[in-house]
């Protein structure tokens, strides 16, 4: 692949919702500009971008794809995207390296949770976008009520730069405004014709659209354009193009990647109205030495400076690493300063990757996107740049995960490789969470949805031959008491020989919440000698770590020895133990015990259609509605609750059923409250059955 000077590059990330044709249509502009002979299909497993084994089984992406598009003398790194929500990661890491997106939609009213997704993100990026409008040749396309609710939902910018020919399986081409020109065919096909005649009255009310747009994007077109003059082909273009480059204008394009008809029409439209590298705000980053914020120009003959954005852990192929150059050129055969980690990095060989194949390289010059393999201890969001001239860049801020689910090794060696294996997976995979929670002892995994833990675990097996089941997500209950009271721990084994004796008297009382285990004496006479009372204590603890009455380690509460006997030889450490568990024992028994559950504080933000089910749904998860207000995002409202955790370990998946895919939630821990009677009695009545089972 050949070295592209700034002005030829455009990095461009495909965004949508799953399903809408991304992949399909990355695949015809890889067929467009002749880097494949013909064009795969999700169906048959064979397109460029969704090569990852799991990707082809399950027909859609799960990880980001470089497909680098090189015509007309340009190159056009696309970034393909997961749509699934579960792989959001993979968006944030394309937006941030991308200089505009290409929203990809079908043909019909609707718009999904997806692509709304995808707009907020851009719209928070203030990212340039196009929306190309796929699936045109499906019988019930409706491009007409789609454009209706695009102007509703993303307000006037959104214009329409083509004008379909032929709707439904009759879609044969567009009239592309701009150039007032017409084009029909598909892919390598596509023919340039006149402007059908029954078209023209829409074609003529579009231009006006563009005109205008285009005139309100520079001062100059706009005095000519207020003065009745009309703009040249050449004006309107770069008028379209700096409204594109400033947001003001979000041009929409039509096609199919089924029939290959209108995609390259997005070629050209990428080329003439998408920004280049160099075109947008220099991004800041601090500059070490000085500790100043500077901005990052975008110079060939610049310092390096390489932001990482993608990573990738292959067991087989090594770690790649993909990075796109800010400043200077990214070399092979030489050292590299990560400055995130403060350490040296050794590069070989660089590449320019499409999908899964690698093209060594001999330079990735500035505004370009490159992989490199086996660094050392380089991750996602980190900065690389050169020792005498440091800078380090604004990570990617991912979203936290949203679904835990709690897995366990199947054998001793799956267990010893699942640490290493899962830290892998969580270096290419920043929405990935996995640590061993002390309170339930179990494995958690965390992350966006059902489909990514499940993804990891398939990962897991194939990447890392490590195997897993899942288990049932524990809840770190707690036991406590509600009321003092006193009780005798006596521990006295005397069948001739040395026997054990341990005689203590234990009064306990109930403490407020998360205070813990408060241990003390009120010990008089020495009847019971000062250094037996570790072990009683230590017996206490024991014994309350076990729980009363469920099994959940009891605490907030305070135990205080104040009698109890010994015997001069048969008392031991061991016996005090014994009486102190007990001890334990046998006062919970008296102090009304219960057990306690921990609360989330929960934080929904909804689209106002869905606050009632919302709400309802909280409340039939024992919750206490906290109250409502307005969020940030117009047309939504946020519901506070407090809700027993036991109840939201599905949310997740429960509230995006609920709110079709728009609702957003997060949690964090609340307090410690009691069960309610009934559920307590549930769990008491579950534990003693377990215990049995375990003790036949
Ligand atoms: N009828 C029709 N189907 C299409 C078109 N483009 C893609 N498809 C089909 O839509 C399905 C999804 O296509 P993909 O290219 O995988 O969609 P995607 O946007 O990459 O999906 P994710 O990877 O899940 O985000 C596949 O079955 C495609 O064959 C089109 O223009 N018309
Ligand atoms: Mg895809």
């Amino acid at each position: 692949m050949k070295q592209y000077p700034i002005e030829k590059i455009r990095n461009v990330a495909f965004v949508g919702h799953g399903g809408a044709g991304k992949t399909t249509l990355a695949e015809h502009l890889l067929y467009m500009a002749e880097h494949i002979d013909r064009v795969g299909s999700v169906e048959a497993g064979n397109t460029t971008s969704d090569f990852d084994p799991d990707e082809i089984k399950r027909k859609h992406s799960l990880g980001l794809s470089l497909l680098p598009v090189e015509w007309q003398g340009y190159k056009i790194n696309i970034l393909d995207v997961p749509g699934y929500p579960d792989f959001i990661g993979e968006m944030y890491e394309a937006l941030r390296v991308a200089d505009m997106a290409v929203l990809v939609a079908p043909a019909q009213a609707d718009l999904d949770v997806g692509f709304e997704n995808a707009w907020e993100l851009c719209e928070q990026l203030n990212l340039p976008r196009f929306i190309f409008v796929n699936k045109m040749e499906r019988d019930n396309a409706d491009h007409t009520g789609l454009m209706a609710t695009l102007k509703e939902v993303c307000g006037r910018r959104v214009v329409p730069l083509h004008v379909p020919i032929g709707t439904q399986t009759a879609f044969k081409g567009v009239v592309d405004v701009s150039h007032m020109a017409a084009y029909v065919g598909s892919d390598r096909d596509t023919a340039q014709t006149d402007i059908p005649a029954e078209l023209m009255e829409e074609v003529e009310a579009d231009r006006d659209q563009l005109m205008e747009v285009a005139a309100e994007s520079e001062d100059e077109l706009a005095e000519k354009y207020l003065d009745g003059q009309a703009l040249t082909e050449e004006e309107l273009i770069h008028g379209l193009h700096t409204g594109v480059d400033m947001g003001t204008l979000v041009p929409v394009l039509f096609g199919s990647a089924h029939t290959g008809v209108g995609v390259q029409r997005l070629l050209n439209a990428i080329i003439e109205m998408g920004p280049h590298p160099g075109e947008m705000p220099s991004p800041k980053a601090e500059e070490i030495k000085s500790g100043n914020e500077v901005a990052i120009e975008p110079k060939a003959d610049g310092p390096l400076c390489a932001f990482v954005f993608k990573t990738t852990a292959d067991p087989y192929v090594g770690k790649l690493t993909f990075f796109r150059v800010y400043s200077g050129a990214f070399k092979p055969d030489t050292h590299v300063w990560n400055v995130n980690h403060d350490r040296d990095e050794r590069v070989g060989q660089i590449y320019f990757m499409r999908g899964k194949s690698q093209e060594p390289a001999s330079s990735v010059s500035v505004g370009d996107i490159g992989v490199v393999a086996k660094l050392q201890e380089t991750t996602t969001g980190d900065t690389l740049c050169e020792k005498a001239n440091q800078f380090k860049m604004k990570p990617i801020e991912f979203p936290d995960p949203i679904y835990t689910i709690a897995i366990l090794a199947k054998t001793k060696a799956d267990e010893d490789r699942m640490g290493p294996a899962l830290a892998r997976l969580h270096d290419e995979d920043p929405t990935l969470r996995a640590h061993r929670d002390p309170e339930t002892h179990q494995t958690l995994l965390m992350g966006m949805g059902d489909l990514h833990v499940e993804s990891i675990i398939e990962k897991l097996k194939r990447k890392f031959g490590t195997e897993v089941t899942l288990e049932d997500l524990r809840i770190p209950y707690r036991e406590t008491i509600t009321k003092k009271a006193s009780a005798q721990g006596k521990f006295k084994r005397q069948s001739g020989g040395r026997g054990q004796y341990g005689d203590c008297w234990v009064e306990m009382e109930p403490l407020p919440r998360r205070t813990g285990i408060e241990f003390t004496d009120r010990i008089v006479g020495g009847s019971i000698p000062k250094n037996y009372l570790p072990a009683i204590e230590k017996g206490l603890r024991e014994s309350a770590e076990k729980g009363i009455q469920a099994g959940y380690p009891a605490t907030d509460f305070r135990a205080v020895v104040y009698d109890g006997s010994y015997h001069d030889v048969d008392s031991s450490d061991q016996a005090f133990r014994m009486a102190g568990s007990l001890a334990f024992q046998n006062c919970t028994e008296q102090a009304n015990p219960v057990i306690l559950e921990p609360l989330l504080e929960v934080e929904v933000d909804v689209p106002e259609s869905f606050t009632g089910d919302v709400m309802g749904d909280l409340n039939g998860r024992r919750g206490r509605i906290q109250g409502i207000e307005a969020s940030s995002s117009k047309g939504r409202q946020i519901v506070r609750a407090t809700v027993p955790m036991s109840e939201m370990t599905k949310y997740a998946l429960d509230l995006r059923s609920i709110t079709r895919g728009r609702g957003r939630f997060k949690t964090q821990f609340s307090s410690y409250e009691e069960v309610p009677f009934n559920v307590a009695q549930q769990m008491v009545e579950k534990y003693k059955k377990e215990k049995q089972a375990a003790e036949h």
